[in-house]
């Protein structure tokens, strides 16, 4: 499989995590975020909204977007279970992953790290806000030891993506115990690899 991927992207490394984790071996092709490189027609051709990450599979189809990707590769393992209503709730922090905390969160990263926040704080002020937010319902939310549950699944490989790097954002992930607890115990899962790496690109 190929994974169309950026280093610094936790959208990535949400993928990168559960291929490393199912021992599934994979080819990484880096697609510049900041070129115009998920933009051209070859990339537009893998995702419609020529956006990383996207799966290539060994068929040569290809799959845009960490959440399906990480439901597809996690149908019949463990991180996803069968009962409905188990799967229904990775589903809803799935949902609620795309819908809440990647907004606010993943874009405010964006902005402190590539140094936009001065040209758009308002903006900026915003999706922090969004993200805090985010944080605070997660908080709520999560039951121990896992968010849909007794076991680790696929809603906790996504919502770790940008919830682990939230401080780059602005907000501080240190400041909720549950969240605090609850990343500990992701990061000790079986095979777990956070190889998340800084924006070095700035908007100048
Ligand atoms: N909902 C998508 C979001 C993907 C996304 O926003 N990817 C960013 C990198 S983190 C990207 O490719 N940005 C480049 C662009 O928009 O051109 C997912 O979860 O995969």
């Amino acid at each position: 499989m190929i994974l169309y991927d950026h280093p610094a992207s936790a959208n990535c490394l949400k993928v990168r995590i559960l291929l490393r984790q199912l021992g599934l071996s994979f080819e990484r092709v880096t697609v510049d975020l900041f070129s115009g490189e998920t933009r051209r027609p070859e990339h537009l051709a893998r995702n419609p909204d020529g956006r990383v990450p996207v799966l290539e599979l060994d068929s040569g189809d290809v799959l845009p977007e960490s959440a399906a990707i990480l439901l597809y590769l996690a149908e019949g393992t463990p991180f996803l279970p069968s009962a409905p209503l188990e799967r229904a709730r990775v589903h809803q922090w799935l949902f609620f992953e795309q819908n809440q905390v990647e907004p606010g969160l993943a874009v405010a990263r964006f902005m402190a790290l590539v140094g936009r926040v001065g040209k758009h704080p308002e903006v900026f002020a915003d999706r922090l806000r969004q993200g805090r937010r985010s944080l605070e319902s997660l908080e709520r939310g999560l039951v121990d030891p896992f968010v849909a549950g007794a076991s680790y699944t696929v809603a906790d490989t996504a919502l770790y993506g940008y919830v682990h790097c939230a401080s780059e954002a602005g907000a501080e992930p240190s400041e909720y115990p549950r969240i605090t607890a609850w990343l500990g115990r992701v990061e000790a899962t079986p095979g777990f690899v956070n190889d998340l790496e800084p924006i070095t690109w700035t908007d100048s």
